[in-house]
């Protein structure tokens, strides 16, 4: 297939025909949608050349790639990104100009993919943009939920749920293959037979689904080279059954069928904590084998030696959600390849690796025995005997030491006997991750240290990292063109390039244009709050932006704290208004649905918002927004408009944080507890680049150790006391002592993730933040130097990271 002309009339001749043909429109009376639709159509037909000769080279050099498997991708847009891989930006704009069309306007009407939750999911993204920029070969494999993460809206200021129906106005990106469809069983018993004198397993499953793969195009940055990324649809197998339907029973005819397809209805809205919900392990199932089997019977060559398979692929496990593929691949080779089970243990612990994104004990996922028997009866067989194997390796090597092998035991006893996914994962990972120096050692020295001991060397790190084309690129190109003035454009894929930024900080002029870069922002900021929300950021306001998850170990609330502190204090006189540096402060974050502190907490913030806002006394000094619907389409105009980065988790709680490299790399400077990347990000600009506060990780153990005592901080502080009794006298809640009152009750009398300890030392850091903003000509400094100096921070370093220390998958073409 040859490609389109790459010029003006080539292009709009093409996406004429697609807006005729495609659509069966004519351009004039054509509805915007129809117009977005024929241009992805059309962009789509420039990769794809590339794509089908990344699939032939790949299928000729037969080169060792990765398999990620991952049950979140938080994509973002496509149309943008694809524009950029394929250098096609300006030809597109010229030519729908002449049709009479805004480029613009069709971008605005595409509904982004929001197939994850959070920072997981879009490292997943981040990491398949990389890959195919680096021309490594990937398959990246997921779910096709017909619903993504929910539409966050606020009634009376409370979180409300709408359902996210990203399909409902075409899915010009995928590429459905009902020919190319898996089964996938479930169910049943199991039973051993006499194969040939060999006494062999097999599995009675009792009902099966279909597996549609759904393709996507993951293409490199100007390289020629599209990856693939397939997500998995379910479909009922006997979709309908005609004579229920005939006999009148509409309801059962259509049972089976939206049982089955439930499987990849909707995204589990959930973060950091695992919801022990049968369908979430169909899920996880669902995907894993309808991929292994994928990559067995399609991808590779017909009657290609399994015993090689760890020289061809990696199966890289994202979280303990895909983990079921571990006896998964056993199953396969053992009970259907007919393969020894030593050998098959041996490939498969080459061919799996296994990335742990957490500390938080609750969110390492655990599945119990009754359930996972039910649901996969062969497979638990094998994990206990993966287990049994285990312990006695460890037996062997540390004697009859009952504590420890209960410690380490794949399966659990206590509260009820379950399987531990994460020490699965570690026990056939070749290799285990986690995603920052402080995480990673955390990992070793508090969560599995008994298997660090045990495995010498199988514990590593790689620190997250995020797309510099989505992120600065696509989304800052204000900054981008001020970058490439200076260093020319190399940086785009070599972001260490960034570095040579570092003089042009003494540069009167450059920090003039870095500014002016920052307002122009703030300035597109505002056009997209206004029309989407009605929202304004104050004019010459220091933005102050606090976007993730709501979580508790995030601390929004510390946030609120401050942010009701000041208030306080201007409102009572306490302070000048004159005095207080003009903030906006901006939220964004969802609640999982049924994480009620996080949507009493989400409550809060819009009532503490509410009063501010409006209160005369305090009004062009502070300003609280939270638009809702945090997403990727908004965090792309959000960040590139901050000045101040909120990374404020209580130290040892978060992983990575990967929307602090993001803020870094946009000329935000943090402020921030010595956690997760923070850590790094700090080392790399500096700390004159930082507002460093809170315990360190020993200290919060420490006074864990000691007995935490919150309501002692309460009265030690007359501020925090301040704070905390306005909340309770029902100031934010139009006289109601009662709304807010677990909130309140849960920080004096428990506060898990200790932000009272942290608040004295919060609010000195942000005064240093007032005082440091003031001085605009050294902020600026500042802020350029934490762009020049994260460049480590690129999604492209962490694949190097991956393919030195884990995946050995060395580029290709
Ligand atoms: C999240 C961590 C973040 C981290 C991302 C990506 C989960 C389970 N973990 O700190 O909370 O940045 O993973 O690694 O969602």
């Amino acid at each position: 297939m040859g490609s389109p002309a790459s010029s003006v009339d080539g292009f709009v001749r093409e996406f004429l025909r697609e807006l005729n043909f495609g659509q069966g429109v004519a351009l004039t009376g054509s509805e915007v949608n129809d117009q977005y639709l024929a241009l992805a159509r059309t962009v789509r037909h420039y990769l794809m050349a590339r794509w089908l000769e990344t699939l032939r080279r790949q299928a000729d050099t037969q080169s060792k790639g990765v398999a990620y498997l991952s049950a979140e991708y938080l994509l973002g847009r496509q149309l943008n990104n694809a524009l950029l891989a394929t250098g096609l930006t300006d030809i597109v704009k010229q030519g729908l100009a002449q049709c009479g069309i805004d480029l613009a306007d069709l971008r605005a009407q595409e509904v982004e993919p929001g197939l994850g939750n959070g920072g997981l999911g879009r490292l997943a993204a981040c990491f398949i943009d990389s890959l195919a920029t680096m021309s490594v070969p990937c398959i990246g494999y997921g779910i096709r939920y017909e619903y993504g993460i929910f539409r966050q809206t606020f009634v009376d200021g409370r979180q409300v749920e709408q359902p996210d129906s990203w399909l409902a106005l075409g899915a010009p990106w995928e590429f459905p293959h009902p020919e190319a469809a898996q089964t996938v069983h479930f169910g049943g018993r199991t039973e051993t037979y006499d194969d040939e004198g060999v006494e062999r397993s097999r599995w009675i499953p009792a009902w099966n689904v279909q597996a549609v793969p759904y393709n996507y195009m993951v293409p490199g940055y100007q390289n020629g080279r599209v990856n693939t990324l397939r997500l998995w649809r379910a479909v009922a197998t006997d979709a309908f059954d005609l004579r229920i339907f005939n006999s009148g029973d509409y309801e059962e005819a259509v049972r089976a069928q939206t049982f089955a397809e439930n499987i990849s209805k909707v995204l589990y809205p959930e973060d950091s904590t695992p919801q022990g919900k049968e369908l979430r392990l169909q899920q996880q199932y669902f995907f894993v084998a309808a991929s292994i089997a994928n990559f067995l019977d399609d991808v590779l060559p017909e009657g290609f030696d399994l015993a090689r398979l760890p020289e061809r692929i990696i199966f890289q496990l994202n979280d303990t959600h895909p983990v079921i593929a571990v006896p998964e691949l056993m199953r396969v080779l053992v009970d259907e390849r007919k393969m020894d089970w030593d050998d098959a243990w041996a490939i498969t612990q080459k061919c799996f690796a296994y990335t742990c994104h957490t500390l938080l004990p609750e969110a390492l996922e655990v599945w119990p025995v009754a359930l996972l028997g039910k649901l996969l009866p062969r497979h638990l067989e094998i994990i206990y005997r993966i287990n049994d194997e285990f312990l006695e390796a460890v037996r062997e090597r540390f004697g009859d030491d009952e504590l420890r092998i209960r410690r380490m035991s794949i399966i659990a006893e206590h509260p009820e006997r379950a399987v531990r996914m994460a020490y699965l994962a570690t026990v056939a990972g070749a290799k285990v991750n986690g995603v920052a120096e402080l995480h990673s050692q955390l990992l070793r020295d508090k969560v599995l240290p008994d298997f660090d001991e045990f495995y010498p060397g199988k514990f590593t790190n790689v620190t997250n990292g995020i797309t510099p084309r989505r992120f600065v690129r696509l989304a800052n190109p204000a900054l981008s063109e001020l970058i490439t003035d200076a260093v020319g454009v190399g940086w785009i894929t070599d972001l260490e390039r960034l570095r040579e930024l570092e003089p042009f900080a003494e540069d009167e002029d450059f920090r003039l244009r870095f500014r002016e870069v920052k307002a122009h922002n703030k300035r597109r900021l505002n056009g997209v709050l206004q029309q989407r929300d009605g929202l304004s950021v104050g004019d010459d306001h220091m933005l102050d932006v606090m976007v993730k998850r709501l979580h508790e170990y995030k601390r929004q609330l510390l946030k609120v704290l401050h942010i009701v502190t000041l208030y306080d204090r201007i409102s009572t006189g306490e302070l000048d208004p004159a005095d207080v540096t003009p903030r906006t402060f901006v939220f964004g974050a969802k609640a999982a649905p049924g994480y009620k502190m996080a949507k009493e907490i989400i409550h809060l913030i819009n009532a503490v918002g509410t009063v501010v806002n409006a209160d005369p006394k305090v009004q062009d000094r502070i300003n609280v927004l939270f638009p809702p619907n945090y997403n990727v389409t908004l965090a792309e105009k959000l960040i590139p408009a901050a000045d101040l980065s909120e990374q404020i988790s209580l130290a040892g709680k978060e992983a990575s944080g990967t929307g602090n490299m993001k803020f870094a790399l946009n000329g935000a400077l943090t402020i921030g507890t010595d956690d997760g990347a923070n850590v790094e990000i700090r080392q790399l600009v500096g700390d004159e680049h930082f507002f460093l506060f809170g315990m360190l990780e020993p200290e919060v153990e420490a006074l864990a150790a000691k007995g935490y005592v919150p309501s002692s901080f309460y009265e030690a502080d007359p501020n925090l006391r301040r704070a905390i009794d306005l909340i309770s006298s029902g100031a934010f809640s139009g006289g109601d002592k009662t709304t807010f009152e677990p909130v309140v009750a849960n920080l004096l009398y428990e506060d898990r993730f200790m932000v009272l300890a942290d608040y004295a030392s919060y609010l000195e850091a942000q005064e240093k933040v007032d005082a440091a903003y003031a001085d605009q000509e050294a902020w600026t400094r500042s802020a350029i130097l934490n762009v020049a100096r994260s460049g480590y921070f690129s999604s492209d370093r962490s694949m190097r990271d991956y393919i030195d220390r884990i995946w050995h998958t060395p580029p290709t073409f």
